[in-house]
């Protein structure tokens, strides 16, 4: 493997700073409280920290609405904290990747600010502007239509997130050529990569042709016109050119309707544009339809067939990311597991599953020790604006406040930011202030402290999961095979190369299973266990959510 590839063989810990550590009391996480958990994180054994937006910024979307890209967000810090992170985690060998959202700025940014003075002001066609009879029926991700009215001229631009995020137009190569001094300027400073935000929206069909529905969610259905545009390979090509390939660094690219075909070409190294993209496919299997407000329980068999096909999809010339949780996403324990009785041995499960695969693993804050969703009673207590414009859309639409509280239960992104749970004091430990967001009542009993003082706890299972990533070669190089395809119960695959191989077996209910295939049980006999998440192995069977992991040499 190529010095070059060293994200091959990583494993990403994302930071949300705003519920990370709050170092002054003010609510809020911030830099210097990442700081101080540096040799925490040092402990776990992760790589690479992906940290998202800490620019300045009027936080309409918590930071991914950015004022300033070369200043940092005064409640989080300034710039020589932000130096001294950097400092910080090299000094301890560690890398940081920084989130790059360039689809569209805060409308507070000053090229936003110059470009709705006047239809002929330099800045103009930083945007899309158009006349009432030009716009078409796109709606917004985050509700409503995705284009505003300006009055100072008269003209719409178009937003596809909140109004107070304004799309960039990357047809302007002067646009191009900023965003790529700014880039310039975080990897001179020495950072390692970038993660780009929904990255495959940069290139648009400028004709903005009406979508099949008035809908945002679907990024699918509405072909090739605001995701995986006419551009995007020479764009995101373009950019390799002029920055990152200069640079020895990681880039992922973050891609909502992007499929294994599309996947194939932008992570081909041959093809120049970025190192892996974040899928969303499979987080899209418990929706009905394309609204993810819309449930629907998992069916394994439909994970198990996703997930397979990008596994194999990108074995040979590309590469995947792999993830179950995001700032975006619900806990992936409350999700796919039991957030109960069998919360630490299914959260175990998952992570065996998940890390077992061919990729780059990305654990977010909290993951590693079971953090769980949370059931806040009023609306009130939330924060998100996604969440907060599709209830008000919603309510409109005649929904029942009980059935879209429960969507906001089953996958409102504050099920993700609630403040990382440090220990059993006021407040999880996370700030002597009032916190941001509620922290989730659960937190006496999950939380890092507790974790840290139990061998047993998943936090132990995940530093375990890290630590043989970095002894057991096949982990990263072996191909995947899936195995038991039609099984509802059991996720099973194995990872091979000419002279090895790895059974990984995943019990994904409360319910004992019993392995029947002659095949798998003769591979077994010949294995050892390389992990395993209940003591005492009975051969052939995986009790509710075990997961064991042979090795065959
Ligand atoms: O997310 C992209 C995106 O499409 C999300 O809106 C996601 O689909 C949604 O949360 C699920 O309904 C990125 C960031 O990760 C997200 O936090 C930002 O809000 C968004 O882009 C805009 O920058
Ligand atoms: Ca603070």
């Amino acid at each position: 493997m190529k010095e070059k590839d060293w994200w091959k063989k990583s494993v990403v810990y994302q930071i949300y700073p705003k519920s990370f550590n709050d170092s002054n009391g003010d609510g809020v996480g911030d830099i210097q409280g990442i700081i101080e958990k540096l040799d925490y994180l040092k402990e776990l054994g992760v790589d690479v920290i992906w940290l998202s937006p800490v620019y300045d910024s009027p936080q309409d979307d918590n930071g991914y609405d950015i004022r300033d890209y070369q200043k940092i967000y005064e409640e989080y810090g300034d710039m020589a904290t932000f130096d001294q992170l950097l400092q910080g985690l090299h000094d301890r060998e560690m890398k940081l990747v920084m989130d790059l959202v360039v689809n569209h700025t805060s409308d507070e940014h000053k090229w936003f600010e110059e470009s709705r003075k006047s239809k002929d002001n330099p800045y103009r066609d930083y945007y899309f502007w158009r006349e009432e009879n030009e716009i078409n029926n796109w709606g917004s991700i985050f509700s409503g239509p995705a284009w505003e009215l300006d009055e100072k001229t008269g003209e719409y631009y178009l937003h596809l997130f909140s109004k107070k995020q304004p799309d960039l137009n990357w047809e302007n190569p002067k646009l191009r050529q900023d965003v790529y001094n700014m880039m310039k300027f975080w990897l001179d400073k020495g950072i390692d990569g970038f993660r780009m935000d929904v990255i495959n929206f940069i290139s648009k069909n400028t004709d903005f042709p009406d979508g099949p529905v008035p809908d945002g969610q679907i990024y699918g259905d509405a072909g090739n016109d605001f995701c995986n545009g006419p551009r995007i390979h020479e764009f995101l090509q373009e950019m390799n050119q002029e920055v990152t390939s200069k640079y020895d660094v990681m880039t992922v690219g973050e891609m909502p309707g992007a499929s294994t075909t599309d996947a194939q070409i932008y992570t081909n190294p041959a093809n120049n544009e970025v190192d892996m993209i974040f899928t969303f496919e499979h987080m899209n299997l418990d929706s009905d339809g394309d609204n993810k407000w819309d449930l629907k329980p998992i069916y394994l068999p439909d994970l198990k067939e996703n997930m397979s096909e990008w596994q194999v999809a990108l074995q040979e010339n590309g590469w995947n990311s792999l993830y179950w949780n995001n700032h975006d996403q619900p806990r992936i324990v409350s999700r796919f597991g039991n957030d109960n009785r069998l919360r630490v041995r299914s959260a175990k499960m998952l992570a065996t599953c998940l890390h077992m695969m061919k990729g780059t693993p990305y654990i977010y804050q909290g993951e590693e020790i079971g953090m769980t969703n949370v059931h806040f009673e009023t609306l009130d207590d939330y924060r998100d604006i996604e969440t907060l414009n599709m209830y008000k859309e919603r309510k409109e639409q005649g929904h029942s406040h009980e059935s879209i509280m429960q969507s906001i239960y089953t996958k409102g992104r504050d099920n993700a930011r609630t403040p990382y749970q440090w220990d059993n004091s006021e407040n999880a430990g996370f700030t002597t202030g009032t916190p941001w967001l509620k922290v989730n009542p659960r937190y006496t009993e999950i939380n890092n402290e507790e974790a840290l003082k139990n061998p047993d706890s998943i936090f132990y299972y995940y530093q375990n999961l890290i630590k043989l990533r970095k002894t057991t070669e096949i982990i990263t190089t072996g191909n995947y095979r899936l195995l038991l395809p039609k099984d509802e119960a059991i996720f099973a695959y194995e990872r091979y190369t000419e002279n090895e191989k790895l059974v990984v077996l995943c019990n994904f209910t409360e319910e004992e299973q019993v392995i029947s295939d002659e095949n798998i049980l003769n591979e077994i006999q010949k294995g050892s266990v390389l992990v395993n998440n209940v003591p005492n192995i009975i051969e052939g069977t995986l009790r509710p959510y075990e997961a064991i992991v042979y090795q065959i040499k």
